[in-house]
């Protein structure tokens, strides 16, 4: 396969001046009719007529009316074209119902449905499929059915057939289109313009009652934008449809986003709060892709940060403003170490702006959004507030409805703020997670912190350049006040020292606040001032931070010389989780330990081995630990974070049922369960009824919740798939692979459904003590699906495969396992270009 590279590029011998497409539905034989008015771009070098085209019947081409017959390759179309204006026409037959790929036009539950990002409008028709091709679409669609959707406004519609355009010129992967027998949850937004806008959510008929929710959020994601960015929406309406069968979360296609029901169908007695979270920010996150990313979008598909990272930052912007900024921030960080740090630092490690790839679709990472978004953050905090706005003014203003560069965004900056940028740019292009040391000085009255950064190599990137850094610092005294509120350091050098005088006794310093920069902080410190920061710090972040740290070292401790529990954190918990005073949300946070994938990578950074086995024994003996100590404590926070109001998904309700929530997992260690079931049996929302059950399963008796669980919901598709992965994160580690196999012969299992498979395999490689069994059991298990799922599905298999990329981190007899795995997997000739990309960057 062609690796395809960012120094390459260069522009579309053509210009596309309209689009018109017809459509006639059949499942197996659908036909697409394309006009499509072309003209030579003088802003090119090369005339090559080459249309993208993959896995389409030709039946008919004409070029101004008279028939032609261009050159077919396996990718596409080639074509002598006049050095002229032209009208390029063809017909080509597609099948719907047999693409199990769920990319270009498929069919789910009957309903016709469209993915085109990155590159599936190329299994629709022959066109230029890259997003700086930019045109007008007019739409007609026949077929026999309710509900025909696609982009833009409605022209005009009949029985069996309606009529779309879209003013605004878009790229081929914003296409969309949408026909079934749906049922519609109205609603109208207008906008500050006084224009009014037509809304909808689009669902199957059974899934109506579950719209209100996402709708609530629209209204207020239209709202947000307009308040906070200035940006007004801008056709006559806006379409949302649930889809069961999708690969990734939801796509923002102008006007007619597309959701994975998971992403947007909400009630209480189905959905827990962490999903009501999910689906606001979803919500928010594809609307907000109206102007950051569709009114401008990306010149190539390198350039995907400039619409992920910026979409990523304004939706956490958003949640903070709806709900509460520190929790977010917390949860945001949380995410972060564990996917993106993840990421940086193994094989598949890539800049945020990657140079090269084989497949796009293998690149929306972790990096590209989390880590993109990070990039935004710092931007703003290095610049300030009021300049991110202006800068932001200036983007929207020079930049609409254009297909921009990371070059363009960094420029807007430049002009708005006088600033060079260029050292800032390294974040872009320069992979891995910078480690930022400290250390520090105290003498007459003035305190230094001399930092030191470096970062370590990535695949094809040996050494890195310093990068710039905001390090946003507050100084307390040993009394516990600010002596020095926040302040932003900007460190510029591989090693520099800051200042600061008139301290009249050593401060506390708390360092890297809100999380400033997504680096690796490395400090050495006292479980004393651990403890401190964690009572005292004024920054939401650092305060959780150090119960964090706390945990975290305790923890190591405990695996690598068999220590106990550390008192110092038994009691600073307890001390936060009694103090009725703080965020109960926050308070949940700070019981939550580190994860199993985090506590193997600190092993490694301090040169370790990580075995699995002793990383999750270690984190049940803290738990058990934690249960003991707080005995007293949990019933009455139990007790007292009872929420008696009506069911609410806010963050006000939802903060009190996490930590009473967290409160009744440390209980059922106590008491075996008995709360849990009460819980269970009681619970008039799925929050309750799903932390009772996999309390129960953790305690070893869920065998009668499992069945009631099923009986009570095997007719909610997102329900069972809470089963499902439940049954598998609770299971002793022993047992979570051989539990895994089990529920994949379960008749409710299908691999055709991409939530069902992540549900069953996606849990097991979520569970590091059950995967990486040290009898390869789950390699095995996972290795077999995604031979299997590979022909039917690409994009998903390739994703999973990275359940695999921290193999270099274990013992020889586990790598040797996953090796043997990787190499099955490898050698299969048929195996897709997304897939073997994936495992060949593992296994290198
Ligand atoms: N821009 C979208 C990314 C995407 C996608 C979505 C669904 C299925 C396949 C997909 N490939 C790429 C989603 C987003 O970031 O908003
Ligand atoms: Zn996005």
């Amino acid at each position: 396969p062609q690796t395809i590279y960012l120094s390459d590029y260069q522009p579309f011998g053509f210009i596309v001046d309209s689009v018109h497409l017809t459509f006639r539905l059949a499942p197996t034989a659908t036909r697409v009719i394309s006009r499509i008015a072309f003209r030579p771009n003088p802003a090119a070098q090369s005339r090559d007529f080459f249309l993208h085209g993959e896995q389409l019947s030709l039946i008919d081409a004409k070029l101004d009316g008279a028939a032609v017959s261009p050159e077919l390759t396996p990718t596409g179309l080639r074509l002598d074209v006049p050095d002229a204006p032209f009208v390029f026409e063809t017909e080509v037959e597609i099948s719907p119902e047999t693409n199990t790929a769920l990319e270009g036009l498929y069919m789910s539950n009957g309903m016709y449905c469209t993915q085109c990002e990155a590159e599936g409008f190329r299994k629709i028709t022959y066109y230029p499929d890259r997003p700086d091709v930019m045109s007008v679409f007019t739409v007609r669609i026949e077929g026999d059915l309710p509900v025909l959707l696609s982009n833009g406004n409605p022209v005009a519609q009949g029985d069996g057939w309606a009529e779309w355009h879209d003013p605004w010129p878009k790229p081929a992967y914003l296409f969309a289109l949408v026909g079934g027998e749906l049922l519609n949850h109205p609603d109208t937004f207008t906008t500050k313009s006084g224009k009014p806008v037509e809304l909808n959510i689009w669902v199957r008929p059974g899934d109506e009652d579950k719209c209100a929710f996402g709708m609530e959020a629209l209204k207020k994601s239209m709202k947000w934008d307009e308040d906070v960015y200035g940006r007004e929406y801008d056709l006559d309406i806006f379409n949302i449809v649930a889809v069961d069968d999708f690969n990734m979360g939801a796509m923002e296609n102008k006007g007619l986003n597309i959701f994975n029901s998971s992403c947007v169908l909400a009630s209480p007695d189905t959905s827990t709060d962490m999903n009501f979270e999910r689906i606001e920010a979803i919500i928010a996150h594809e609307y907000f892709h109206n102007w950051t990313g569709n009114r401008i979008t990306c010149r190539d598909w390198f350039q995907l940060c400039l619409k992920e990272g910026l979409t990523v930052f304004r939706d956490s912007q958003f949640t903070a403003d709806m709900r509460s900024a520190p929790v977010k921030r917390i949860s945001d960080v949380i995410q972060l170490r564990a996917r993106q740090f993840r990421e940086d630092n193994g094989p598949l490690a890539h800049p945020v702006r990657p140079e090269s790839f084989v497949e796009i679709n293998n690149f929306y990472t972790a990096t590209v959004y989390e880590k993109g978004a990070e990039l935004i953050g710092m931007l703003k905090t290095l610049v300030g507030d009021e300049a991110y706005e202006n800068a932001l003014n200036l983007y929207f203003d020079r930049h609409d409805g254009d297909a921009a560069t990371i070059e363009d965004w960094l420029q807007v900056f430049e002009d708005a703020t006088g600033r060079d940028l260029s050292q800032f740019k390294r974040w872009y292009s320069q992979a891995g997670t910078p480690r930022l040391s400290v250390s520090e000085e105290y003498a007459d009255g003035t305190y230094t912190l001399t930092f030191r950064q470096s970062t370590p190599p990535t695949p094809s990137q040996p050494v890195k350049d310093p990068r710039v850094i905001p390090i946003a610092v507050g100084l307390l005294n040993p009394n516990g006040d600010e002596v020095v509120p926040t302040t932003v350091l900007e460190m510029t050098e591989a090693e520099q020292s800051f200042a600061f005088d008139g301290l009249a006794v050593r401060p506390v310093p708390s360092i890297l606040r809100g999380f400033s920069a997504p680096v690796i902080l490395q400090r050495d410190t006292t479980n004393e001032e651990r403890a401190f920061l964690l009572a005292h710090d004024t920054d939401p972040f650092n305060k959780w931070e150090s119960g964090r740290a706390l945990a975290r070292d305790g923890l190591l401790h405990m695996i690598r010389d068999s220590a106990a529990p550390d008192m110092a954190y038994l009691e600073a918990l307890t001390a936060v989780v009694r103090d009725d005073a703080q965020d109960p949300a926050f308070r949940a946070l700070a019981m939550g330990l580190p994860s199993q994938d985090d506590l193997a990578q600190a092993l490694v950074d301090l040169g370790e081995i990580p075995d699995p086995q002793a990383i999750w024994q270690a984190l049940e003996t803290l738990r058990q630990a934690t249960a003991q100590h707080m005995q007293d404590l949990l019933p009455r926070i139990y007790a007292q974070y009872q929420v008696d109001a009506p069911f609410q998904p806010d963050a006000e309700q939802s903060g009190a049922r996490a930590l009473a929530n967290a409160a009744l997992a440390l209980l059922s260690r106590l008491d075996g369960g008995a709360q849990a079931q009460k819980q269970y049996d009681a619970a008039d929302n799925m929050t309750q009824q799903l932390a009772a059950f996999g309390c129960l399963l953790s305690a070893g008796k869920g065998q009668a919740a499992t069945k009631a669980f099923y009986e009570r919901w095997k007719h909610d598709r997102l329900v069972i798939d809470k089963w499902f992965t439940m049954q598998i994160v609770q299971a002793d580690p022993d047992q979570a692979a051989d539990v895994t196999a089990a529920l994949t012969q379960h008749p409710d299992f299908t691999m055709k459904n991409p939530n069902r498979f992540r549900a069953t395999l996606g849990a097991l490689a979520m569970s590091p003590a059950g995967f990486h069994h040290a009898s390869g059991k789950g390699y095995a298990l996972l290795a077999d699906w995604l031979i299997q799922l590979d022909p039917l599905n690409p994009q998903t298999t390739a994703r999973m495969c990275s359940a695999f990329e921290t193999w270099r981190r274990y013992d020889a007899d586990r790598q040797a396992l996953i090796a043997t795995q990787l190499d099955r997997i490898l050698e299969i000739d048929t195996l897709s270009r997304d897939t073997r990309e994936m495992v060949e960057r593992i296994r290198k």
